[in-house]
């Protein structure tokens, strides 16, 4: 059977995952068109290997007009949508951005494609939204149960969607992915800020005793996945995308350190996060039998290979990470003599 070729429209596609997503979707021979507000977390290096392969908007999805205007212009089959604020710690110290992108974007963006007569929408959600589970696995019609802001934000965009496909017949796919990792992932994310420090022979920042539990899912086994909602997904389904590989914070630490060769002194147990969820875990049959999906990489050597990454890549990751310093000391600038 020949392969169906779409024109494909990416929102974040200059992210950690929509990158790899376009990736391999350009690989399989879809058009790409990639819409991105570069915001701190975007970098088009990421797209380098398909350089001339997509078309660019340095667009944000919040702005209704412009997202006509490339719509019209393009005229794609089908949005995948993954832009979003999605760092966990930050929606802590603000909200703000989460709301505005994450409901915000969502919303406009929705908007749009219902105009444009979109005929496949993906919306990319989160394992978050369904809350900590201490036992079991969270299955796609579990109750949501956000607990951060940014949680908050993704689950509101979900009822959203979902209330578009209820109302509009909108023809969207819910997909929510585990803990992604792998290559180009920024450094204030918990896997590269391990391997930066312990390259760096710095302290380790673990947050209370290390016991939390996450799913981890390499970002390209996460895009396939994606890639099978695009191409297979029933119209007003939710599909949880998980690697069924659960560590604790504190195991994954100690096998990244044995790779390079770290002393575990390095390990430095800090105050936890506020309302810290303390594992997550998905069912994900659904997806594995009815999309013929299932991870391909193997948790120790997919670790082992982003390891190897960051070591090839280190100008990239050190550029990020003194980015990152940079800006932490801009918002929180000393207010009074002596003041940190
Ligand atoms: P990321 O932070 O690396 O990338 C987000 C991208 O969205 C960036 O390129 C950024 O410039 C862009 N963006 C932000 N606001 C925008 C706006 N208003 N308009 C246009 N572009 C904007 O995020 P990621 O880790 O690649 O995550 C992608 C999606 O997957 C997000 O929706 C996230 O919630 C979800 N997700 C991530 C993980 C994970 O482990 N990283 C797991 C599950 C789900
Ligand atoms: O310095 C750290 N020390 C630490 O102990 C950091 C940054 C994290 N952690 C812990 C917190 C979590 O238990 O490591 C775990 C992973 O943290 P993050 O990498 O910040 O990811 P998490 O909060 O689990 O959220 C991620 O997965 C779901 C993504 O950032 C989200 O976008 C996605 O929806």
């Amino acid at each position: 059977m020949r392969k169906k070729i779409y024109k494909i429209l990416v929102t974040g596609g200059a992210g950690f995952i929509g990158s790899e997503f376009v990736r391999q979707a350009v690989k399989q021979g879809h058009q790409m068109v990639v819409v991105d507000k570069l915001t701190y977390a975007g970098d088009l290096a990421r797209l380098k290997s398909v350089q001339g392969k997509f078309v660019f908007y340095k667009t944000d999805i919040a702005d209704l007009q412009k997202v006509m205007i490339i719509l019209k212009k393009e005229r794609p089959r089908a949005i995948v949508h993954f832009a979003a604020e999605s760092h966990v710690d930050r929606s802590i110290l603000d909200a703000s951005e989460f709301v505005y992108t994450n409901i915000g974007g969502t919303q406009q963006l929705l908007t749009a494609s219902r105009e444009m007569g979109i005929k496949r929408f993906i919306h990319v959600s989160t394992d978050e939204v369904y809350g900590e589970i201490s036992r079991g696995k969270f299955k796609e019609h579990f109750p949501l149960n956000p607990n951060s802001p940014y949680s908050a934000s993704k689950a509101s965009a979900d009822f959203l969607v979902k209330a578009y496909i209820h109302t509009f017949g909108f023809p969207a796919i819910i997909v929510r992915p585990s803990n992604n990792y792998g290559p180009w992932q920024f450094p204030e994310k918990f896997i590269p800020v391990i391997i930066y420090k312990a390259i760096k022979n710095q302290k380790i920042p673990v947050y209370a005793k290390g016991l939390n539990v996450r799913e981890w899912l390499h970002i390209s086994d996460c895009a396939r996945a994606v890639l099978a909602t695009l191409e297979l997904g029933q119209e007003g389904e939710i599909y949880n995308i998980g690697s069924a590989l659960e560590c604790k914070n504190i195991t994954l630490v100690k096998m990244i350190l044995k790779i390079l060769a770290r002393s575990q002194h390095l390990i430095t147990f800090v105050k936890d996060r506020p309302g810290h969820d303390f594992r997550y875990a998905l069912d994900s049959h659904k997806i594995q039998n009815n999309l013929f999906w299932k991870p391909h990489v193997d948790f120790e050597e997919g670790i082992f290979q982003t390891v190897q990454w960051y070591q090839e890549n280190f100008t990239w990751l050190e550029r990020k990470v003194k980015f990152l310093e940079n800006y932490w000391k801009q918002i929180y600038k000393p207010t009074h003599e002596g003041e940190r």
